[in-house]
This record gives structure tokens, C-alpha cells and sequence, in this order.
């Protein structure tokens, strides 16, 4: 069987992060970040079950560079749970740059998950915090309502995707990423890093058309 046969009452679709801060000329952007959106929009038609989440930080969050004096965007630091990118500013509460991009265009969506809202704790993937113990509450709804194959789309392939679909995994949902309708950050490998993972869970790479 085709695995974009796969999905259907039990399948839904997590669009994440299709913000304006990711996109070109926004504060964090994606290179080609908002190619994915008509990819997103179409693949999106085609499941009944939708998620959006929206990285949401409170002003001078923890994960922003400018929260640290002397360090600068993209240097990595030890927080109390581990190894912490520091970003630019992006996506604070309320704030254009944390709308979703106008293009989006996906009116069914019945749930949007928040995340990154504590201050000193980042949150890249969708289920649990980067102190891998905080949860945002999308275990619960999945399980309630009987989704247990998650299809991943979004930005960016190698952070809030990553995780969420190893996140994903640990909680023993099937995982798949729609690795075109995703665009990457492409930190020090971490493209690289991030094919070699979600093979090493069992987490396929599928393509936008396979659902055509
Ligand atoms: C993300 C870095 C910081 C993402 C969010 O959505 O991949 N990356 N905040
Ligand atoms: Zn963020």
C-alpha cells in the first residue's frame, strides 16, 4: 500500500510554524520558507484533520540573543536543561511577525498549539518543551480524538518538525514528514543530523505528491 493511502479518520496534518518571522523578510526566515505554502494549502485540502501551531514567545524570551548580554544570534549557550541556540528576536506574542503568513490558507484547521510561551524555556517541538518535560497538551487532544498518524509540514525541517516528529514517535504515534513542504535553517549539519534521526525512529520522508 502507497503510505499516502495511509491516512484518513486516524491521519491528521501538523502545519508547523507558517509565520511571518519564518518567511523571507521576516525576523528568523527560512531560506525559501514561504515556497511550502501552496504545497501546505493543497496537502492541507486533502485531510480532514488539521493542526496549526505558532512558535509564540513572550517579549525578551529566554531563546533571543538579545536576552544575553555579549552573545549574538545563532551561538549557543548552556541553559539549565541543555545546549540552547540563541536566535534573533521572532515571533513575539501578538506581534506581525508571529501572525500566521497571509497566504496560508487553511480554514479547516480545528486546533492551533501554542509553544515557547514560558520565558526561560524554548520549545521547538510541538509536544513538549526543550526541557523535554513540559508538555503543550497535544498528546491529550491527539489521543482523545483517535489521531494517531501524524503527518509533519512546515517550518523549519530541522528544529520544531524535527521534534516534533521524534516527539511524535516517543509517544508510539506514527510519524511521517513532508519533507517538500518543509524548508530548513541548515545550522552546523543539522539538516544532516535531522535526515539520520528520523530515519534512525522509523520516521519516513514523503513527498507532496504521494497524496496527490
Ligand atoms: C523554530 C527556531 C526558533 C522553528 C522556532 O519553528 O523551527 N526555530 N524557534
Ligand atoms: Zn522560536
Amino acid at each position: 500500500m502507497n503510505q499516502a493511502a495511509r491516512f484518513g479518520e486516524d491521519g491528521v496534518l501538523i502545519v508547523v510554524d507558517v509565520q511571518n518571522d519564518f518567511c523571507p523578510g521576516g525576523a528568523l526566515a527560512v531560506p525559501r520558507g514561504d515556497e511550502i505554502i501552496p504545497i501546505v494549502n493543497s496537502l492541507a485540502a486533502r485531510f480532514r484533520n488539521v493542526v496549526l501551531t505558532q512558535d509564540w514567545h513572550p517579549r525578551g524570551h529566554s531563546s533571543f540573543a538579545s536576552s544575553h548580554t555579549g552573545k549574538k544570534p545563532f551561538e549557543t549557550i548552556a541553559a539549565s536543561y541543555g545546549p540552547q541556540v540563541l536566535w534573533p528576536d521572532h515571533c513575539v506574542q501578538g506581534t506581525r511577525g508571529a501572525a500566521f503568513h497571509q497566504a496560508l490558507d487553511v480554514p479547516h484547521a480545528a486546533l492551533i498549539v501554542r509553544k515557547g510561551m514560558h520565558g526561560a524555556i524554548d520549545s521547538y517541538s510541538t509536544f513538549y518543551e526543550n526541557d523535554r518535560k513540559t508538555p503543550t497538551g497535544l498528546v491529550g487532544y491527539l489521543r482523545e480524538r483517535g489521531l494517531s498518524r501524524i503527518f509533519l509540514a512546515g517550518l523549519a525541517f530541522d528544529f520544531c518538525v524535527r521534534y516534533s516528529a521524534e516527539d511524535a514517535r516517543s509517544e508510539g504515534f506514527d510519524a511521517f514528514v513532508i519533507e517538500d513542504a518543509c524548508r530548513s535553517i541548515d545550522l552546523e549539519g543539522s539538516v544532516a543530523a535531522t535526515r539520520a534521526s528520523l530515519a534512525a525512529r522509523g520516521v519516513p520522508c514523503l513527498r507532496a505528491q504521494e497524496f496527490a
